[in-house]
């Protein structure tokens, strides 16, 4: 049977507590670190060559979605009645509010050197000590909302603007793509300060720290943040019925992303599993 990922505002105590156990567990395994590792070494951009699955892809939501199960899954092993809940930043919007409580993911940093020092996930709490990233860093950061340099969480009205976006992606299936619900809601823009940064990626950047570039997943709201990305495309999936995962087909020969996105059928890497079938979830959660 189908579990459900919850709204983080309403957790009760005990599933917070419970949440929060089960992450710090999986950490004091190292298993939490390879999802850190891999993520990292998935993250490609498309003035690189090679495939790209990640990110600036049409594949961005199929491989987060199969990233945050596989998580789920881990969780899971270590109790079965914990799933991942979703932070949804159009309504709790400010650096008080879910998920930045004491007995959930902890507050921001401090202003010295960004470093969290309240919750379960600060570095002097001994559980939470980052060992892959991109800088030597050993504690988690956060900047909420960039105080030297504020910027606002995505609104429900720049949200709308990428749902209401019936056609899934678009060529050449990169960054550079302006229409297609898969950019308008990874959000890479043009032009340069916040309207550069759309609804997925300007949530990353309010929160800043770690979770600015490919180590963002030390910073446990990745998960919180990606699983809302994920509600946010069911919800498309149901609103527009018709439409699906694109590119059908793999581009054709002589066409530039040939062999650098990966199509409906094909293997999303590093997974045996494709776009296709990962498309509906509701046999293995749903959302509440
Ligand atoms: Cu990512
Ligand atoms: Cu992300």
């Amino acid at each position: 049977m189908a579990y459900t990922r919850k709204d983080v505002s309403a957790l009760t105590r005990t599933e917070r507590r419970r949440f929060v156990k089960a992450l710090l567990e999986l950490k004091r395994r190292g298993e939490y670190d390879e999802f850190v590792r891999m993520h990292i070494e998935y993250y490609l951009a498309d003035g690189e060559r090679g495939l790209r699955t990640a990110h600036m892809a049409p594949s961005f939501l199929p491989w987060h979605r199969k990233f945050l199960l596989e998580l789920e899954e881990a969780l899971r092993r270590i109790d079965a009645s914990v799933s991942v809940p979703y932070w949804d930043w159009t309504r709790d919007r400010t650096t008080s509010s879910v998920p930045w409580t004491e007995d959930l993911l902890g507050g921001n940093g401090r202003p010295s050197d960004r470093q969290v020092t309240t919750g379960p996930f600060a570095y002097a709490e001994g559980n939470w000590t980052l060992r892959e990233g991109v800088t030597d860093e050993k504690f988690l950061t956060r900047d909420l909302g960039r105080a030297r340099d504020p910027i606002e969480l995505p609104t429900k009205d720049e949200l709308e603007w990428a749902m209401k976006d019936p056609v899934y992606d678009v060529s050449p299936w990169d960054s550079t793509v302006t229409k297609g619900f898969r950019n308008k809601l990874e959000g890479w823009g043009t032009g340069r300060g916040s309207v550069a940064w759309r609804n997925h990626n300007r949530v990353h950047r309010w929160v800043g720290g770690v979770m600015v570039g490919g180590a963002s997943v030390n910073d446990p709201v990745f998960w919180l943040h990606h699983a809302f990305i994920d509600l946010v495309w069911s919800r498309w999936q149901r609103r527009h019925r018709e439409h699906r995962y694109l590119p059908a087909e793999p581009p054709g020969l002589g066409d530039l992303q040939r062999g650098r996105v990966v199509a409906r059928h094909e293997k999303l890497p590093p997974w045996d599993v494709t776009p296709d079938e990962l498309e509906d979830h509701g046999g293995i959660y749903r959302y509440a």
